[in-house]
């Protein structure tokens, strides 16, 4: 199909260049081999909502024991981030992290969380400056895996440091995790980086927290397919793909995928695209890491590690990376 046409049925259905990056996205992904999209279609506002319900599920371990140890070690952790100290998040993330960091340290002068949503910046910049009165909130609308201009460390501050939780950079494919690094190291240049890495564990413990008993999960997969029917006026039937998750253990993964039921056809944007039964869609890799090979990545990409925590059963860590000078 022509792009003119592909962009006037975006137009029309959802508008914006947001609902036309997806259709090409999803176009190119249903006609590779095999077949994929990005994860980061899964975050549309129900996406997000129903990720806030897997951050709360027993089996998704990474956010309960993530909070745990920015609380648990939350004054070495101000020590490492030291007076007047400014907070740079990639991604305008759960408020309730950046809370435990902010509440640790000593004066925080600036918090300039940045995403690709500005509806979502908005509302969380609103509440924290309610909440910190002292503190100057500057959200910034920015894809920060494609580019980052930051604005001048104030005269002021003390350092510029990076917070990136949740071990998003797992979500990441290897050169683009090391490209991101390589990106922060750069815009937190004397400063430090604090990032979120879930490890390399039993895959049974992995399976569990990415096969929910309740569904979440199942849920969060299949909204992808909601969302271009919404958007983009595709017809999958929702009935006829499954969730699929599993540990990938050469690759150190969790990979999710969509599979096919049966045998059928689906319309995307005018295009037909025929499933045979258990071809599948790849929607996410998830990697796990060991503290060793997240902190030789770090090191590839310009930073020196500092401390790591850990949980005692080492299931998430959280690495202080000192940015080059
Ligand atoms: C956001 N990201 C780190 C989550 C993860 O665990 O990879 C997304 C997720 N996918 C399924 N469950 C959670």
């Amino acid at each position: 199909m022509q792009t003119g046409t592909l962009s006037k049925i975006q137009t029309r259905l959802a508008g914006g260049e947001a609902a036309e990056a997806f259709a090409r996205d999803l176009l190119a992904g249903l006609s590779s081999t095999p077949r994929s999209i990005s994860p980061k279609y899964f975050y549309d506002a129900p996406g997000s909502l129903l990720f806030d319900r897997i951050c709360e599920l027993p089996e998704y371990y990474p956010t309960r024991v993530e909070l745990g140890l920015l609380s648990g070690h939350a004054r070495e952790i101000a020590r490492q981030v030291g007076p007047r100290a400014e907070i740079v998040e990639f991604g305008a993330g759960s408020l309730r992290k950046v809370r435990l960091l902010l509440d640790a340290m000593d004066r925080p002068v600036r918090y300039l969380p940045i995403d690709i949503s500005g509806e979502h910046l908005g509302a969380a910049a609103q509440v924290l400056r309610r909440d910190y009165p002292g503190l100057h909130v500057q959200p910034l609308v920015a894809d920060y895996t494609r580019h980052m201009l930051l604005p001048a460390l104030g005269e002021d501050a003390g350092q510029r440091v990076g917070f990136f939780p949740g071990s998003t950079i797992g979500n990441f494919t290897p050169a683009e995790a090391l490209h991101f690094l390589q990106m922060a190291a750069q815009v937190l240049r004397g400063g430090a980086l604090l990032l979120g890495a879930d490890l390399v564990k039993d895959p049974a413990v992995l399976h569990a927290a990415y096969n929910d008993t309740q569904g979440v999960t199942a849920a969060f997969n299949l909204n992808l397919l909601v969302r271009a029917n919404r958007e983009l006026g595709c017809n999958f039937d929702l009935a006829q793909f499954a969730h699929s998750a599993f540990y990938n253990a050469p690759l150190q993964r969790i990979e999710m995928h969509l599979v096919s039921r049966r045998r059928q056809q689906v319309r995307v944007c005018g295009r037909c695209f025929e499933f045979a039964e258990g071809e599948t869609l790849h929607t996410e890799n998830s990697y796990k890491f060991t503290l060793d090979g997240l902190q030789a990545l770090a090191r590839q990409a310009g930073f020196t590690p500092g401390p790591a925590w850990t949980d005692p059963q080492k299931l998430f860590s959280l690495h202080w990376l000192n940015a080059p000078t």
